[in-house]
Order: C-alpha cells, then structure tokens, then sequence
C-alpha cells in the first residue's frame, strides 16, 4: 500500500487491518483516538477501546518531514525504521524499560506500541517536583545493559562492526551534529536566543576558541567514537516514569556512538531540571532546596549506578573481553589500569556531553521545557545563565573533574 499520513479519522481504518490490534481493542467502530505527540519530529495517537478505557495502545507515525518546523524540512521516513529497530533490540537487552512493540509497518512508517497509560513523561513530572525512588536505579540499569552488550565488551569484533554498520542513521546522526555540536557554538540562524540573555554572555562563548574547540572534539568523538549502540536522544521527554516503573521510549536518533554520549544528555536533562526549580518551586509556593537537592542526587546516582553496573558486566565478561584487548599475557593489575583508563574516558566523554546538551538547549533551536515555558523573561534569562555556565565549565574541565562531587559543586 503507498504510504498515506493518518490522522485521527483515518486510523481505526488502519488499525482494522492489523489482526493483533483488532484482538485487543475489540469494537472497532468505538474507538477513542487523540493525538498527543509533543516531540520535534512525529505524530503520536493514544488509540483506547470506549468500553474499556485501559485496553489501549500507542500509535507513531513518521511524516517524510520534521513536524517541529513542517514541510520546509524535509526528512526521510526511514527514522521509523530505525526506531523500530532500536526498539526491539533494546527491548531485548532490558525489557523491564523498553516498551514494547505490537506492530511495525514500514510502508506506512508506523509503530504500534505497548501504552504506558499510567506513566508521566518524565520531564513533565520533574516540572511538578515528583520524586520517582526507583527513577536512578533504573536508568543505571537502562545505560549499563544497552551501553555494554552493543559494544566490543560484549559483542564479536566481527559482529560488532556489522551491527554498527547496519545502524547507520546519517540523517538523524545529521541533525545531532549540527544542532547539538555546531549551531549552539556560533551565531547561527537556526539558534533561537530568549529575550532578557545577555547578548554580550552569547558573544562571550561565541567567541571563546577553547569552547569551540571542546565542542568541535566532542563532535569528532560523536562521529568517529563508534564505540557501542545508543539511544541517540535520551533526554528526560524520552523517559516515562511513575513511582514503580521506568520506561526509555523514542529511540529514532539510534546510531554508533561513544559511551558517554546517553550518559552526558541524560545527566544535562537534569541539570536543566534542577536549575529550573529556581522558578518552578518557589511557583508552587515552597522552598526549592529540598527538591533541588535530590534532582542533583538522581545525576550522581546514575552515573555512579552506571558505573557500578557497567563494569560489573565487563568482569563478568572478562574472558572474551581481555582475550580481545589485552592477548594472553593479561594480568590483574594490568587489567585492572586499562578498565579504569576506559572508565576515566566515558567519564571525561560524559561530561563534554552534557556541556554541549547544556548550551544547546539554551542557545540552540531545540529547547527544554522547564526552561522555555517559564514566562517571567528575567527569571529565565538568570536560569539559562547558570545552564550556559555549567555547560562551559564541563566542557572546558572534562579531563580534569575526577567525580561527580566535583560536577555537583560546578552546578551548584
Ligand atoms: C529540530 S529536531 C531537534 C531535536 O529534537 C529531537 O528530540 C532531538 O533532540 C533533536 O536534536
Ligand atoms: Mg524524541
């Protein structure tokens, strides 16, 4: 069939013909179908049965351009293809986190998804100072099972390669490196600046040849560092949470890439978060220390998490992994110094990250919306301030921060 754009008239048709979807959401002439998406680039409908409201399921679709902008950027449909992809393999490493695909069609650039209907995205629930006890437990865990078993760690150094090379996703690849590595770092017409930012705070980091050039190497990493699979986009929109679960969703951005790269945007998401209560907290009518306190707590708890579990998998991998890397002649301590050099390297990697994530989502077009939606200029202004500043100074310090206490105090 060609491909035809859904909308909410038109899908239960589709659905009709999808056996698995009629099985569940029986009475098809008595669907309930809103369109949700909030993202930058797709269409999302929550389908539900009107009889029973919890038999419900997600529906995504890609136009062949970006919905952020419209028809005046073109983009290939095939990032649904990707998502799919990435979700099933991922849904493999960590089906606790991942949900899970009913149905792909790829004709029509469309995933049917298991829906988390009892689940908040997780930027949404950080505006409104929920906590989430498990929240940092399990996006260890999420980073520690995806990082490791795509990479030369877990994988075949023959099957290794074939999975990146039948990852690539250059268009999508695209947009990150210029809108998360390039734009952000000079005055470019796509960068959307809020109106009470210093200019001269712009210009400043504009023309700051040590930043740009931070910037330009965390680009090359992200290009060259083909080191395991990521998610590609793991901010907090791409995490839907309530007090038991976590679910990673939308990985169209999937590509080859460095360690640190999921690690660094995750940690910048709550940074963005945390400086936002500055505003959102004291909104509700309460002190923003308490909450703030434990959004920089979650950031150390899953890079630490990260770690732990990570390295955890690598010992236990450690036959083939040392066979590899270090021949026969391996010996503990031996061993034990290229682990930790690896180790200091996704660190440094993750701080660079997550400096580029920091200004990109105040200088850049693509905004966050703790930030964006804060309506006083001034009070907004004060907070990209403080996200422009951390950003610099992880970028700039990457090899020399030894920890997260060290980047909790740089944020504080
Ligand atoms: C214009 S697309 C901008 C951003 O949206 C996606 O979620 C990615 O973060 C991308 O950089
Ligand atoms: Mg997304």
């Amino acid at each position: 069939m060609d491909f035809k754009t859904l909308n909410t008239s038109t899908l239960a048709n589709y659905l009709r013909t999808v056996p698995s979807v009629t099985a569940l959401l029986g009475d098809m002439d008595a669907l309930d179908i809103v369109e949700v998406g909030d993202g930058n680039l797709n269409y999302v409908y929550f389908v539900s049965s009107r009889a029973n409201p919890r038999d419900s399921l997600v529906v995504k679709q890609a136009l062949p351009y970006m919905r952020l902008v419209g028809e005046s950027w073109p983009l290939t449909r095939h990032r649904s293809d990707r998502e799919a992809h990435a979700l099933r393999q991922f849904g493999a490493l960590c089906p606790q986190h991942v949900p899970q695909v009913l149905h792909f069609d790829s004709e029509q650039s469309l995933i049917i998804m298991q829906r988390l209907s009892d689940h908040l995205i997780l930027r949404k629930g950080l505006i409104q100072g929920l906590r989430y006890p498990k929240l940092a437990e399990h996006l260890s865990t999420y980073l520690a099972q995806t990082l490791f078993h795509g990479s030369d760690l877990f994988l075949s150094a023959a099957a290794k390669k074939q999975a990146a090379a039948a990852t690539t996703n250059s268009e999508l690849s695209k947009i990150t490196e210029d809108l998360v590595f390039t734009c952000p770092f000079e005055d470019h017409a796509s960068n959307a600046y809020s109106p009470a930012l210093p200019r001269t705070e712009i210009e400043r980091l504009h023309n700051n040849p040590a930043l740009r050039v931070a910037a330009a190497q965390m680009k090359w990493a992200f290009m060259n560092q083909t080191e395991t699979l990521l998610h590609g986009d793991l901010h907090t929109g791409s995490v839907m949470v309530n007090q038991t679960d976590t679910y990673v969703i939308d990985p169209e951005f999937a590509c080859y890439g460095p360690f640190g790269f999921d690690v660094g945007l995750l940690l910048a998401n709550f940074f963005t978060a945390y400086y936002a209560q500055d505003w959102q907290r004291p909104q509700a009518g309460e002190d923003p220390a308490p909450y703030q306190d434990w959004l920089l707590a979650q950031a150390s708890s899953i890079w630490c998490g990260f770690s732990d579990k990570f390295l955890a998998l690598w010992v236990a991998h450690e036959a083939p992994t040392t066979q590899s890397f270090m021949g026969d002649a391996r010996d503990a301590d031996s061993l034990a110094r290229f682990r930790t050099s690896v180790m200091r390297q996704i660190f440094s990697d993750t701080l660079g990250f997550a400096g580029c994530e920091l200004i990109r989502r105040t200088l850049g077009l693509a905004k966050v919306a703790e930030v964006a939606s804060i309506p006083d200029t001034q009070a907004r202004a004060a907070i990209e301030l403080r996200c422009l500043r951390l950003g610099e100074a992880l970028l700039l310090q990457r090899h020399h921060i030894i920890d997260m206490n060290q980047v909790l105090d740089l944020a504080r």
